[in-house]
């Protein structure tokens, strides 16, 4: 797939170039889904036609959270749960930049799900990956917002009274205009959903089933899984909001049962992103923040005038 790097010249991207040069070996276990999720980036950006240099990877805590440290691009780790206000800023600043963000369920659905539910609504132009493995990873297995009713783990020993989150029909309901749902086993489906996520224009949230294996003792594999599209069993318009809050309703619900349900779930290619909506207002500046900071000039009128302020 040909694209056109930061300096305009039309020219092949390879998916290798989205590996790190000093190549750090990854410390997640064997078996853990998160290797699908990398694999599935890396072989999704020659798509899309990005290069690491026009790639930022904004990345919450957790055993997802290092997905930054083994993929080659501008990169930001945050603290946890605040990946998306990190990755609005820096969209809003540099609009040329692809802006990834990622991180777990926990991260996502739990302590950042109040910036999940305003990002969707505000439709700001970025992709999101949560890492759903249905349980805190990092911090060896506690319930997590996804984890199902009856789930036993050191902090619900009974077996969780709660009923899990339903990520896909909170993104619908609160504005998203991508949405899908993909697993780390099946590495071409979601390869494809990462790179249409990426194309698309607005807030695009994919619900990535990552396998943990060390602490989810239930020991999910999501195998055998369906996806949507292909099959003959399910047949509903993507772009008609009702139905797909319905087929959305029946995939959260047959999770829970043991049946894995993938694929296009929602889109909107009518619905301006944020972005959008506020060069409609006049309220984005005509010369993007990221440009004017390297501006020598404005810099420099800049830290006289906060030299100013402090005397
Ligand atoms: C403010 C704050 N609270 C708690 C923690 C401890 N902590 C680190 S990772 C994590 C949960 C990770 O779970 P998840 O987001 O699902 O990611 P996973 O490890 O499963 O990929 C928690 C609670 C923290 N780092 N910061
Ligand atoms: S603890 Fe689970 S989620 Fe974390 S690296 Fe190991 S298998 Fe993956
Ligand atoms: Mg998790």
């Amino acid at each position: 797939m040909s694209a056109f790097n930061a300096i305009g010249e039309e020219r092949e991207i390879d998916r290798e170039e989205f590996t790190p040069g000093i190549e750090p070996q990854p410390t997640w276990c064997p078996g853990c889904g998160d290797f699908g999720v990398l694999k599935a980036l890396k072989q999704a950006m020659p798509e899309v036609g990005r290069t690491p240099d026009e790639t930022l990877l904004v990345t919450g805590i957790g055993c997802s959270g290092k997905l930054n440290s083994y993929f080659e691009s501008y990169g930001f780790h945050t603290i946890h749960g605040r990946s998306l206000p990190v990755a609005r800023a820096a969209k809003l600043a540099n609009p040329g930049l692809e802006v990834i963000a990622a991180g777990g369920d926990g991260d996502g659905y739990g302590i950042g799900g109040n910036h999940f539910m305003h990002t969707a609504r505000e439709n700001h132009d970025m992709t999101y990956i949560v890492f759903n493995n249905e349980i805190f990873g990092l911090t060896k297995g506690q319930t997590s917002p996804t984890s199902p009713k009856g789930h036993k783990s050191k902090t619900q020993p009974s077996g969780s009274a709660k009923d899990p989150i339903r990520p896909l029909s909170l993104s619908l309901t609160s504005g998203a205009s991508y949405i899908a749902r993909t697993a780390a086993v099946n590495p071409n489906q979601a390869k494809q959903i990462l790179a249409e996520a990426m194309e698309h224009d607005g807030f695009a949230h994919v619900d990535f089933l990552t396998q943990c294996p060390t602490w989810n003792k239930d020991a999910k594999q999501y195998v055998p899984y369906i996806d949507v599209q292909e099959s003959d069993d399910y047949d509903f318009d993507v772009h008609d909001r009702d139905e797909a809050a319905a087929m959305m309703r029946e995939a959260e619900d047959s999770l829970n049962e043991g049946t894995v349900l993938t694929g296009r779930f929602y889109a909107d290619d009518e619905r301006p992103s944020y972005q959008e909506e506020k060069i409609e207002i006049g309220e984005m500046p005509e010369e993007p923040l990221a440009e004017r900071y390297f501006d020598d000039d404005y810099e420099w009128e800049r830290s006289a005038d906060l030299l100013d302020r402090h005397k």
